[in-house]
This record gives structure tokens, sequence and C-alpha cells, in this order.
């Protein structure tokens, strides 16, 4: 393995040996460079007492170094491709350096870097070593004061973190802005724009009384998108206000909206970035579900100001510390501004799909994962979703109080510091005198818990018992013997006319029972009749439940469960235990009729006024193959594909009167709002339109071109011309065309057109695909292109990323091998999409296996694709 494919550690975490006193940047822009001069005043830290220092430095034209204002020797410091190293320091001093850097040139959207024409940066999480010299560690905390320089008709926009302090005019047409953060922050946290950029402008009034202005800055052409991430930006502070009494802490709040970004965006210090897909809407150009994702990005990255930047990470294995109570903190606005229901059904539909996927991937690793080899690899779904399902279980441990003293305490204890995933669990602790010493395997444990129960009635002892067994997850990879977790399962019982039952002498309803050993078992008296029990109520933790159960238990559940996640999860374990009867059948060529209580129980939730439409069409939404593949083992993935379809089609066949009507009653022609009502309405409507095009009736395909030509919204645009295409609904091509012609100037809407494209479930799509990419409106150097085009064929296009020719697989390869040489942190991402192989049959597997080995054997793989790969190769 090369130096640069060396694995980090988390057990050899040191303390820094020179503390940051207070760091000076001057950035003088121009087009082809920039000059970057640094005044670093460094201490020594006492508790490491090392007269050396290494500074991170990649990618850096070192023009001068003073050491106290004397040019430094070169036999005082060492240089090489990953930094620079200092020796026989004094306790206290001041470093100078002048660097060059050439952000134009940077295509791997890390340090400084061009977008269009402005220039901006991306650190976290090892970006600030691509502009200066520096530790570049989160547990080194400092003051930063910076001056940026450039032209002033070229870039009239100079921004950096915290409150601007002084500007002005400079002779031969240049200008310049001084900031200063007075809060100590660390590198990843810098941020700087330059460039021509247009904004809008509010502002926010704090509740201890202080005026905040808000400004979103963008192109131009983008500046009529802006409003509602302005108005997302504004309920995101007034609700962390009342809900978690935080409060913001500088004079202004700036955010940059780019069209070429990594990541979906970046929590700077007072100066957020952000890709422009989660910043610009216009009911004309945005569906429901971008405005929805808007609001709820704009609020992650404005709640990561408490938890994230004024309490930050010790070093990067304590990803989680923030990233997890942070996506818990904005799940929780999304549920106190939406449908807390929904939100709760439509994240645990994606943790269960994509993060057990991933838990069960060669990429498996615990919430504090124990080493890597390119951080940028481990922000996952593990990381982020999993660690909110971890902060929340703190939550239903503790009830919404007890979580908030928690919080409280660990603000007391940790403000303004570098801190543990362990220091969190200690606040939670303490601050409510409990023990959760065993909560710490979720941090350390990698892998989705087993939970596997049977239940017991005694009706002579009018007793019903259930025994709870934990096991550990099939590819648990730690050290030490794996051990039963802490887990809380809500729960209720019903009796079978669907009341509630006491479950204990207090006549509790509900209860949260807590698992700790290997095997438990809880007993409820008193119990008349053979009850039925809702477990697991609102996804209480983040485990996979083993229970036999039947349909009638099933529609029982859906019918009087007081829990609608739990009425939810009914509809999807019906739904699956018949897709996965037929995949069966399909296997062993045997015959397989769509049970009749299945299309009864389909119809019952299809027409229940008691229900609210945006849950119907949660529970009509079939779950997901990759989903169905994780209940299987060596799955044939083109023939669960067509088990799926085939349900799909019954489903449409058999209760094609009660879809069309459900459609028409849906129909909205009211003025257009992102309100939860509305959503809910087209949500639904859209979910049986996409029903009725299945059942291949002309009627329906005309009912799909008349909303694509009358909608008056853009959700209900591209549902359409995203069903009429995939159906490949005669004249689809005119359409797909005239849209081209009429939005081409428009990123993010040709991103859609492309992805649209990209899932045709056609044999002529890759072709489609390959010369899509020839256009000027896809480039490989613009992440969200790839994502859309590239992403969407081999991400969610079964049929022919699966090709029996392996065409797709190869296609896959070749553009990560490409993309590698242009943006490592995208290609990685892409190579990723093999990492589900195993749970594929072994002839798929094979073919797979054969693309990967490809890419692992090609010279010169960037640390990023070589770790996915390598450990895909196993
Ligand atoms: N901290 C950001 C995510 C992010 C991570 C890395 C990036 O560049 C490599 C950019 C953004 C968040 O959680 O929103
Ligand atoms: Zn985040």
């Amino acid at each position: 393995m090369s130096s640069s494919k060396e694995v980090i550690y988390r057990k050899d975490y040191q303390e820094p040996n020179y503390v940051v006193k207070s760091v000076d940047l001057a950035f003088v822009v121009e087009a082809e460079s920039t000059l970057v001069t640094a005044r670093i005043q460094f201490e020594v830290n006492p508790k490491q007492d090392k007269n050396e220092l290494f500074l991170n430095g990649v990618d850096l034209e070192l023009v001068s170094i003073e050491l106290n204002q004397q040019q430094l020797n070169a036999n005082k410091y060492d240089l090489n491709e990953r930094g620079l190293s200092l020796h026989d320091l004094p306790d206290a001093f001041e470093l100078k350096t002048v660097v060059k850097i050439y952000p134009s040139q940077n295509t791997a959207l890390e340090g400084l870097y061009q977008s269009g024409n402005f220039f901006l940066t991306q650190c976290e999480a090892e970006g600030f070593r691509k502009i200066t010299f520096y530790p570049d560690r989160p547990d080194v905390l400092a003051k930063f004061t910076v001056t940026i320089v450039a032209d002033k008709e070229k870039y009239p926009v100079l921004l950096s973190n915290g409150n601007k302090i002084s500007s002005g005019d400079l002779n031969d047409g240049r200008h310049y802005c001084k900031w200063l953060d007075p809060h100590p922050k660390p590198s990843y946290l810098f941020a700087l724009v330059a460039g021509d950029l247009d904004y809008i402008e509010d502002h926010f009034i704090t509740k201890n009384n202080n005026k905040v202005q808000l400004r979103i800055y963008t192109e131009s052409k983008n500046i009529d998108a802006c409003d509602f991430a302005m108005q997302s930006l504004i309920n995101s502070m007034q609700w962390d206000e009342e809900r978690f009494n935080l409060v913001y802490d500088l004079d202004e709040y700036n955010i940059v909206a780019t069209d070429d970004f990594n990541m979906g965006a970046m929590e700077n210090k007072g100066l957020n970035i952000f890709n422009s897909k989660y910043v610009l809407a216009k009911p004309e150009t945005a569906t429901d579900q971008d405005f929805i994702n808007i609001e709820a990005v704009i609020g992650h990255e404005y709640f990561h100001n408490w938890t994230g930047n004024r309490v930050t990470c010790k070093d990067w294995f304590q990803l989680s510390l923030k990233e997890g109570l942070t996506v818990f903190r904005d799940q929780e606005f999304t549920a106190d501004l939406q449908s807390r229901s929904v939100k709760r059904i439509e994240d645990v539909r994606y943790l269960r799909s994509a993060q057990f996927a991933e838990d069960a991937s060669p990429m498996s690793h615990s919430v504090r994962p124990d080493s890597f080899i390119e951080i940028n690899n481990f922000y996952t779904l593990t990381v982020y979703e999993k660690g909110s399902e971890v902060v929340r279980m703190y939550h239903t441990l503790l009830g919404e109080e007890g979580f908030q003293k928690g919080m409280q305490l660990y603000f007391k204890r940790h403000d303004g510091s570098a801190v543990s995933c362990n220091d969190f669990r200690l606040a939670m602790a303490d601050a409510n005198s409990v023990d959760l010493t065993q909560f710490e395997l979720w941090y350390s444990q990698n892998g989705t818990p087993q939970v596997y129960i049977r239940e017991n009635y005694d009706a002579g002892k009018k007793a019903y018992s259930i025994d709870f067994m934990q096991a550990a997850p099939d590819n648990y990879k730690g050290d030490v013997a794996w051990q039963p977790m802490h887990v809380p399962v809500k729960l209720a019982l019903y009796d079978n006319e669907g009341n509630p039952l006491p479950l204990n002498d207090a006549g509790d309803l509900q209860l949260t029972y807590e698992l700790k050993e290997i095997s438990q078992t809880l007993t409820v008296n008193g119990v008349e009749h053979q009850p039925i029990a809702s477990l697991f109520q609102g996804f209480s933790a983040p485990i996979k439940l083993h229970r036999q159960i039947g349909h009638k238990e099933l529609a029982f559940l859906m019918k009087h469960d007081t829990d609608s996640f739990n009425r939810w999860d009914a509809t999807q374990e019906m739904q699956s235990q018949i897709i996965i009867g037929k995949y069966q059948a399909l296997l062993d060529n045997k015959n397989y009729n769509c049970p009749k209580y299945f299309i009864e129980s389909f119809r019952h939730i299809l027409l229940d006024d008691g229900i609210d439409s945006a849950l119907i069409a949660e529970a009509i939404t079939l779950p997901s193959v990759k989903s169905l593949t994780l209940k299987l083992a060596k799955v044939d993935v083109l023939k669960l594909f067509d088990a799926k379809e085939w349900l799909i089609k019954e489903i449409a066949y058999q209760l094609e009167v009660e879809l069309l009507s459900v459609y028409n009653q849906n129909y909205d022609s009211s003025d257009y709002r992102v309100n939860s009502e509305q959503v809910a309405k087209r949500s639904l409507k859209n979910r049986c339109l996409s029903f009725l095009l299945q059942s291949n009736k002309k009627e329906f395909a005309g009912l799909a071109k008349d909303q694509f030509i009358h909608a008056g919204n853009y959700t209900d645009k591209m549902t359409a011309l995203s069903l009429l295409t995939h159906q490949q609904v005669d004249g689809f091509e005119d359409l797909l065309g005239a849209y081209f012609t009429e939005w081409q100037d428009n990123p993010l809407v040709i991103n859609k057109w492309l992805s649209i494209q990209a899932t045709i479930p056609a044999s002529d799509t890759l072709i489609r695909v390959k010369q899509l990419m020839e256009l000027p409106v896809f480039s490989m150097k613009n992440p969200n292109a790839v994502r859309s085009l590239i992403g969407a064929f081999c991400g969610a296009n079964i049929t022919q990323f699966h090709a029996e020719d392996s065409s797709g697989y190869q296609f896959l390869a070749d553009q990560i091998i490409e993309l590698d040489r242009i943006n490592p942190q995208i290609a990685a991402r892409l190579a990723g999409l093999f990492n589900d192989y195993h749970q594929y049959n072994d002839e798929i597997q094979h073919r797979m296996n054969e693309q990967i080995k490809r890419i692992h054997t090609t010279d010169g793989l960037s640390p990023n694709v070589f770790e996915i790969i390598d450990r895909a190769v196993g």
C-alpha cells in the first residue's frame, strides 16, 4: 500500500503539540491564481510539551516562510507532498507563510475553487490544507481574521466568516473586505467567497434582541428563486430558539448558492455554502419534494451553528457527534412544521433501504468508526441517519424534558470545545442521573442488530408474554465479541376489538420497555383473550425485527394501531410478503395468484376517509427493491423487480376504478402552495396515476398527457412527464424535446430531465445515457450532473444497470475510473454503487466482481476510490 493510502486509527489520537491563539489570513484573488498570506500565533500545548509541529499542506506553492519575522532557514523545516514539519521551536511564536494556489484548476472542489465566475471554498473535512499550511484538524480552534483583496469590478462581493469589520477601495481598481469571526473555530469551518453575485436580504431579531442581517447570495439570473430559502432560514432560527433555546451568535448570516458542489451544503460559521439544489426554488421549476428538502437542509446547516460549530468534534471519528445530532434536529424541525407521521415514515423508509444496505455491505462501519483511509468516505448513512436514530433513542428513553436537560448540560460543559460522542452520552446520563454505559455499544458495534421475538398467551393464567432475543448482525466485525445492546421497545397491546390494554399495575396503555440482555421476557397479566401486540412503535430502535406475523394480524394492526408508523409498517410487511411470495414462485417456475385479502385490504386503505391522504399515499407506496433484497439472500434482482412490477400491475387492474376515483378526488386546481394539505393531495393523486399507467391503457396515458399539459405546478408536470417517458407512451420524445428547448439554461431543471431519461426501463437506455453525456448541459466536472445522469442510471435503473450482458457494470466501472482523475470524492460515491453485489446470486456477483477487480487493478487510484473498492474486493 502506498503512503497516500495509509490507514488512520481512532486509537492513535494524540493531542496537538501546539495550539493556535489566532490566525490572520490575507487573500489576493486573481483569475489564474490566488496568493495566501497566513500569520499564525502558536503556543506549545503543555500537555504534550514537544517542540515540533506538523502543518498540513497539499498542492501549495510555497513563496516564503518566516518565524517571528525572520526568514526561516531551510534546515529548520521539511517539506513534502503532505505538508511542512518544523523542529526546535520556541514555546510561543508567530509563523508567516505566503503560498500560491490555482483555484481555477481545482476540479476536486475541495479547498478554494471556481464555480461559474466566482471563487469559493469547501474545507470540510480536510480542504483547508489546500489553502494554506495549517494544523488542519478539528480539535485546533482559533479566532480568524480574514482580509480579501480583489478586482472590484470582477469580484464585487468578498465574503468570509463572522462579521464584516471594514471594507474599502484600493488603488488600481481593487478593493478589500476584512472579516472577523469572534468565535474560535476549527479550520474545516473556514469559508471564503469572491465574485459577482446578487443577494436578497432580510433580518431576524433574536430573543436577546439582536438584529441579525440575513442574506442569500446567488448569480443574478437566479435571484428570483431565493425567497423560499430565506423563509426557511427564518423558520429555522425561530424553531431553534423555541424548541432548543438556542440563539444565533453573530450579526450576520450569509448563504451562498453554487451549481458546483460535492455535497448538499456546508455549515461554515456565518457563511453557509449550498448546492444550488437546496436553495433555488420557484413553483414553476421546483417540486414539492424540492421545497421540503430546501427547508430541511437550510435547517440542518443552521442547526449546526450550535451542534457542530459551537461544540465540535475532537477528531473525525466523532463525526456523528455533530452529524447524527444535527440530522435528529432537522428531522424534528420538519416533523414540527410539516407532518410528524409522514416525516417518520419517510425517514425510516430511507434508513431501511439505504442505511441497512450499507450496514450489510463491505463498507459497514460503526456510528463512530475505528479507522479510515479517507474521511470523505465516511460521510455516510450510518454516521448521519443511524447516528440520528441513536440520538432519537436518548430522546425515547429520557423524554423531551430529559433530553433537553441533557442538551443543556452538554452545552454548559463543552461550549467552545472539541469533544467526543462519549462526552455527549455522559451529558445525557449525568443530566438525568441515569446509567447509559451500555448505550455506548450503539457507537462501537457495526451492523444492524437483530431482535427475534416469541409471543405466548396463557389463557389459564390470563398472562401474555413476549420473549425478546437479541442477536449479532451477520457481518459484525468488532475485535471483541458482540454484546447485547440497550434497546428501547415502545409497545402497546390491543384486545380483539382494537382497544388498548393496560400493560402494568399503573394502567399504562403504552410503554417503553428496555432490552439490555441477550434474552428477556416481558409479561403482562390480566389479559382476558389472546391480544395483538404493536412493537417498536415509531421505529423506536434501528433494529431488524424477526417476527412471524400473519396477514390477519397485519390487517388488524393496519386498522387499529394508534401508532401511525406501525399502521404503515403493517401495510409494508403485507406487501413485502406478497412480492416475496411471487418472487419465490418465479424462481421455482410456479404459479402465484395475488391473494384476495391483499386486494381487499389495499382497497380499504385507498378509500379510507378516516386516514390523512399523506398517509394513504405512503401506505400504497410499495417497498423498494433494495429493501426487499435485504430480506432475502442470493437474490436474482431482475426476478425480484419483475415480482414487484407484477404486484403493481395486479393492483392497477383490480383497483382501476378506485384508483381513478381517488385520482379525480384529489385533483386540486387551487393556487399552488407548499402546505401539508396540498402536498398530501398531490402525492396521493400522483401515486394513483403511476398505478393507472401500468395498466397500459390508452385512456390513462391520455390522463397523464392532460396532466402534463394543464398542470398548474411543477410536481404534477414532472410526475406526468416521468410516467409518460418510463412507459414510452407515443410522443414522449417530443415532450422531452420541447421540455429541453424550454429549460436548457436552467441546470436544476435539466438535471431532472437527465434523471428521467436515465431511469427508463428499456434496453436502449444506456445508449441514450451515453448520448446525453455528449450534450453541453452535461459535464463530468459537475457533481449534480454526474449524480443526475450516471448516478440515476446505475443507482435507480434496476433492469438496465443489472442488464445480463454486464454493460451496466462495465459502464459504471469506466465512469469511476475516468471521474477519479477529476473528482475523487464523487468517483468514490459512484464506486459505492457496487457495494451491494454480495446480496445477489453467484452469477450476478461474478459479473459485478469482474468490474470491481478491474477498478482495483487500475494504476493511480485516489485513496477515496481505493478504500471503497479495496473493501469491496475483500
Ligand atoms: N457538514 C456538511 C456536509 C459536508 C461534508 C463534506 C463536504 O465536502 C466534502 C461538504 C459538506 C453537512 O452535514 O451538511
Ligand atoms: Zn451536517
